[in-house]
């Protein structure tokens, strides 16, 4: 089956192609379908950003859509930046990730996670949510896989960005949610 990715970020991609690898899903990406406009994300939650990435699409294709709307979520800085990840790194995440190292400087608690909730719609459609936050905390910059703000969030003592995509997608936020979703298909066979 096929569904359409409504993400611009080629990252997501990767990591979610990867977990479907060996599956029946395939996913069409915006990028194969030559749609480059951007969609406003003006919802207040991550549950609000993800329909409205995904309805934008479903409206123009009519055909199953599924978005990804993701975020760091910092504890100790009232779950900053939270909806605002993308926006608050401007696609800067060296700067990004020491400014928010500098913020939790003389701050004990260092808890955080990363947040994935997943909007799909189907071909009737019907609106399905799927989430999943992993919890970790952070730490100094280290490592060089992944993306975004990996080389600061740290799950078990590891940071994000220290672990290659398998093992980064068996207990990630996305990973995790995408396996959810996948269940959520394997059941309405
Ligand atoms: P689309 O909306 O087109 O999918 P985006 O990058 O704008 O792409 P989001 O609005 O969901 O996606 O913003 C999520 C941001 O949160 C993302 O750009 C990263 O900065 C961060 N993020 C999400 N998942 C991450 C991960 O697994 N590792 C590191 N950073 C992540």
């Amino acid at each position: 089956m096929k569904i359409i990715l409504a993400s611009h970020n080629q990252n997501k991609l990767r990591e979610i192609n990867d977990l479907f690898k060996n599956t029946d899903i395939s996913f069409i990406s915006l990028k194969d379908l030559n749609y480059n406009e951007e969609i406003i994300e003006n919802g207040n939650s991550f549950e609000e950003n993800a329909y409205i990435k995904a309805k934008t699409v479903y409206d123009k294709y009519h055909l199953p859509v599924l978005s990804d709307d993701s975020g760091l979520e910092v504890e100790a800085l009232n779950n900053e930046p939270g909806i605002y990840s993308s926006r608050y790194a401007d696609g800067n995440y060296q700067d990004a990730m020491n400014r928010i190292l500098k913020r939790l400087e003389n701050i004990e608690n260092k808890t955080a996670d990363f947040n994935c909730t997943i909007c799909y719609i189907d071909e009737d459609g019907m609106k399905h949510i799927f989430n999943h936050k992993c919890f970790g905390t952070i730490g100094p910059i280290s490592g060089k896989s992944g993306f975004g703000y990996d080389p600061i969030f740290y799950y078990q003592g590891k940071s994000f960005a220290n672990m290659d995509l398998n093992e980064k997608n068996q207990i990630s936020h996305r990973g995790i949610a995408f396996k959810k979703f996948f269940e959520f298909m394997k059941n309405k066979k």
